[in-house]
């Protein structure tokens, strides 16, 4: 096939086309197989999984091995002298989320097609996905990233929509990308967007005219929404996207032959943290409109939708000014205010009102009354949900609350990105895993295999030999491969504190000058983009630049310690990062991280966990066994205790103990001060010490005692290779397939058909 469309599109056989020839080649071949694979005949029930973003990342590799055609095309390439990996690497990933939350919904696409469920997504087709980051003078710096060319995945449809708002309406157009399942069915990531968008209104950077709604709907991935345009804008955005949501739920229904009173047996409306939240009052209003009234309508889509929550950040938790609502969808705030009376008429708790008494719009308030399952993403998260942020509505509605662990796609986080490990694997113990994923824990047979624990650390060596050869080609990165690579690769947020990382490196540095060198050479690599408005975040960035040209520079540390932050850490780096990684840095604040995923993806591929009993860190804990992870830091329940009595004062630990205070007066100091910004660092520095809201100084000496013995036990290599071992043969708990079954048997109940 692929012969066959190349030759028409350009006259050539495979043996003389381009690269870039071939990849388009195989594109279209993969999408007229993805088509043909369709399902003719729809089920009664079906998923939409509305979220703001879906961080997709490239998807060549994951459809042909989702097809099964990889190993074919790969040996028909070579035939022809090509190479798949080279064809790879000329396809932009489409950066349509900022993290976690949207990595976590193309991983449930993924599933959600493997395991034969019915389920679409629905989101924005940004044109510019999240900023390409540069550094400049150890600063961060934003430009916009384009993603779509002549030809993308996209494919443009019929489908088109009206979208009323109070001061225009617009016209929508549906564009699809195909989602494959692990050989199985092919379900749809539906994008919508506008025809009037209008890419040359961006100016500088990712600057441009935030109040041009019909030009700049769809241009960018989450505006910075620290101003009113801004917000109005995303408020745009969001009802945008629910709104060709609704229409596009009621039609599909229609169609399958549902008559609204019985919308709930035909859809199930997964609403992805509060972004979507406005389609519950876009549902009622359109079913209203249908002739069905209101207090019947609220009971249909109530029946109809859930929500899952993914953070207890209080700054991240959405609150709508009622009067920005009346400006953008005033037909749906006599909704919202009749949803508010109607919860607070039977409960009085003033926590648990949708419209507070400084009129704002708690968006999660709508989602826990009027949907019926409310999820948290770990176990831990779940039950400081139920127990401390959303306790006042856990009351209400227990029955309500329930837990789905996140979980990782093997297909892309093992078989795409890491070949050697992946045939270690089924060598070892066959393809079963691949449909039941805990029969990794097979490999546990291999624990006193001396030679099998060898070709574990031979394997890691490799893709930590390819990690080197790719960013020195990329970024003209030079790494030591025969140095332990720690790896702490994640969005930049003060909870997440990579400023602990860097209070570490600190302390080596500082070691290192006084003649105590580590057995081996460290290698400390960081991947992280900081919010474009997030001052804090970016002095952090600032700082570990700044270390990382100190140390360069100091011909007496830098063979035995380098700091690396990688540029534009996107899921095509985080490819390449994870299945190289020895140690997994995961030392959120305990309480404050949901779950994470990143640990979860490092774990399979090999890599030992330090980290706090935070997020899904404490599921991966219990599952490995203490002597397989390093555990530090103050526990959850003391973190909440401190943050309710207000008794925590990092100036204490700054001044009462003089590690600290040596490793946090260096951030200004003439080393420094040499190489970096006297404002960025001084700014870090007075938020530590007067601040430090996520308690970076009160795990910092547990951190690096943890850390030192995490390199000394490094260095008894069989030991370490069991450990690896323990943390692949566990992983399997953490596969999306096990995520996607549990949404499926507790909340959507679609059947499956495979
Ligand atoms: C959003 C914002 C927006 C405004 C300012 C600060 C802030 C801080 C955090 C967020 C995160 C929003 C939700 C999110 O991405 N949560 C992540 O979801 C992942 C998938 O469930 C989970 O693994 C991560 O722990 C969680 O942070």
């Amino acid at each position: 096939m692929l012969e066959r469309i190349v030759e028409k599109n350009f006259g050539k056989s495979l043996k003389e086309c381009t690269n870039q020839e071939i990849y388009q080649g195989l594109m279209e071949m993969v999408k007229e197989m993805a088509e043909k694979r369709v399902r003719k005949e729809p089920e009664k029930k079906k998923l939409y999984y509305i979220s703001a973003e879906f961080l997709i990342g490239r998807l060549m590799i994951n459809n042909l091995i989702n097809l099964g055609i990889y190993d074919e095309i790969k040996q028909l390439l070579e035939t022809n002298k090509k190479s798949l990996s080279e064809i790879e690497e000329l396809e932009i990933e489409p950066s349509l989320g900022n993290g976690g939350l949207g990595r976590l919904a193309a991983c449930f696409l993924d599933s959600i097609a493997s395991l034969g469920l019915q389920g679409d997504g629905i989101g924005l087709n940004y044109h510019y996905g999240l900023f390409k980051q540069e550094f400049v003078d150890n600063q961060q710096t934003e430009e916009r990233n384009p993603w779509m060319e002549e030809s993308s995945w996209l494919i443009k449809r019929d489908t088109s929509y009206l979208i009323p708002c109070r001061e225009f309406t617009m016209k929508s157009q549906l564009y699809d990308i195909a989602v494959t399942g692990y050989g199985n069915r092919v379900n749809h990531l539906h994008l919508f967007d506008i025809d009037s968008i209008d890419e040359s209104i961006v100016k500088e950077g990712i600057s441009f005219d935030k109040e041009n709604i019909r030009k700049n709907l769809t241009l960018f991935l989450y505006p910075d929404d620290s101003d009113k345009n801004g917000e109005l804008l995303r408020i745009y955005q969001q009802y945008f996207m629910v709104c060709n949501a609704a229409q596009l739920i009621l039609e599909e229904c229609r169609e399958r032959g549902c008559c609204l009173h019985d919308l709930f047996e035909y859809a199930v409306v997964q609403i992805n943290d509060t972004h979507p939240t406005l389609i519950i009052p876009e549902l009622i209003y359109r079913l209203n409109q249908e002739g069905i009234a209101f207090e019947e309508a609220i009971d249909i889509v109530s029946k109809t939708c859930v929500y899952t929550n993914h953070t207890i950040l209080a700054e991240a938790l959405e609150k709508w000014p009622l009067s920005y609502l009346k400006k953008v969808v005033p037909h749906l705030v006599p909704i919202i205010k009749l949803l508010d009376e109607k919860a607070h008429d039977k409960y009085k708790d003033p926590r648990t009102r949708i419209i507070d008494s400084r009129g704002k719009v708690h968006m999660a308030h709508i989602d826990i009354h009027y949907c019926y399952s409310v999820n948290g993403v770990a176990h831990l998260h779940t039950e400081i949900l139920k127990t401390n942020e959303l306790e006042a509505f856990y009351r209400i509605y227990p029955e309500k609350f329930n837990n789905k662990t996140n979980g990782i796609t093997f297909r892309r986080w093992l078989l795409s990105c890491n070949e050697p490990l992946t045939d270690f694997i089924h060598e070892k113990i066959g393809d079963g895993y691949l449909k039941n994923a805990c029969e990794l824990s097979k490999l546990m047979n291999y624990h006193s295999n001396t030679a099998a624990l060898e070709e574990l650390l031979a394997i890691k060596q490799k893709s930590k030999t390819a990690l080197k050869k790719y960013l020195l080609r990329m970024q003209n990165i030079e790494l030591n491969d025969q140095s332990i690579f720690d790896i702490q690769i994640k969005r930049l947020h003060e909870y997440k504190r990579q400023q602990m990382n860097a209070l570490y490196i600190i302390y080596k540095y500082l070691e290192i000058k006084k003649g105590n060198l580590p057995k081996r050479p460290i290698t400390i690599i960081f991947g992280a983009k900081a919010a474009p408005a997030y001052i804090l975040a970016k002095d952090i960035i600032h700082l570990i630049l700044c270390l990382q040209e100190l140390i360069q520079q100091d011909k007496a540390v830098s063979p035995y310690l380098q700091v690396v932050m990688v540029e534009n850490y996107n899921v095509t780096l985080a490819e390449k990062l994870i299945p190289a990684c020895d140690v997994s840095e995961q030392i959120s604040l305990a309480s404050k991280e949901a779950s994470g995923t990143g640990n979860m993806k490092l774990m399979l591929n090999g890599a030992v966990t330090l980290g706090t009993l935070d997020g899904a860190n404490v599921e991966i804990a219990q599952l490995v066994g203490m002597e397989n992870i390093y555990i530090f830091g103050e526990s959850s329940d003391t973190v909440i205790r401190h943050y309710q009595k207000k008794d925590y004062v990092s100036r204490q630990f700054y001044e009462n103990d003089g590690k600290i205070r040596e490793l946090v007066d260096f951030i200004t100091g003439k080393e420094l001060m040499a190489v970096g910004q006297q404002e960025n660092l001084l700014r870090l520095q007075k938020e530590l010490i007067e601040k430090d809201w996520f308690m970076t100084l009160l795990d910092l000496s547990e951190y690096i005692e943890a850390k030192e013995q995490v390199f000394a036990d490094y260095e008894n290599r069989k030991s370490w290779a069991r450990k690896m071992l323990v943390n692949i043969s566990k992983a399997g708990y953490f596969s999306s397939d096990r995520t996607i079954g549990e949404y499926n048997d507790e909340i959507w109940k679609l059947p499956s058909v495979i």
